[in-house]
């Protein structure tokens, strides 16, 4: 074997070796599992038609991978009803907002609070911290109203804290400012209600 055959042949085998090598690290690659530790929700948006008093508005949730739902609401209504300044505004537990009867919105029950430690009593220790309690919406002279906030208390897609449990759930707007204090009284949570919307899933 002279010189130049040797080389050819080395040159071979190396190139061989490479091919070799960049098969097997590519099936390697294919086997990795994608590394995504979380499923993504099942349903990742749901809105609420408002309506109460005088009062109209749109609730529009989104849930994203992490499970962080944004929340975001308009109103409008009567400033003599909707009055300037901040009202209470929560998730309540049942997906119902008939206005009949001596309590308007009564249907739609206490706050959303489910687990094992939940109570949706609006006047006790769990409020301000039930699951559905939110900040304030605030609304201006004219007699509208938004809120844009994010909270991890709750989520969309299928948990034991998701909104679109068996009875749904409902957004409710309280007619006073939520004091957000513990052991307060029904005025402390926001005193009556003044409009509801039911809370439904968007399908994407
Ligand atoms: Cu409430």
């Amino acid at each position: 074997m002279n010189k130049f055959t040797s080389k050819i042949l080395l040159a071979l085998v190396v190139a061989s070796m490479f091919v070799l090598v960049t098969i097997s690290s590519k099936i390697a690659l294919a086997q990795t599992p994608s590394n995504s530790p979380v499923a993504p929700p099942q349903v990742t948006a749901a809105k609420a038609q408002i309506s109460g008093f005088g009062i109209t508005g749109t609730l529009n949730l989104k849930e994203d991978r992490n499970r962080y739902v944004t929340v975001d609401a308009t109103l409008t209504g009567d400033p003599t009803t909707l009055t300037p300044g901040l009202h209470g505004f929560h998730f309540h537990e049942t997906g119902s907002c008939q206005e009949s009867g001596q309590t308007p919105f009564s249907s739609a029950k206490g706050h959303f609070d489910p687990g094992p430690f939940g109570s949706s009593t609006p006047v006790e220790a769990n409020h301000p911290y039930h699951l559905g309690d939110l900040p304030n919406i605030e609304v201006d002279k004219s007699g509208k109203g938004k809120l844009k906030t994010i909270t991890t208390r709750i989520t969309l897609s299928q948990t034991p804290v998701s909104l679109l449990d068996s009875d749904g759930s409902a957004i409710i707007v309280h007619k006073l400012t939520d004091q957000v204090k513990a052991g307060g009284t029904a005025a402390d949570a926001g005193g009556g209600r003044l409009a509801c919307g039911v809370i439904e899933a968007v399908k994407s």
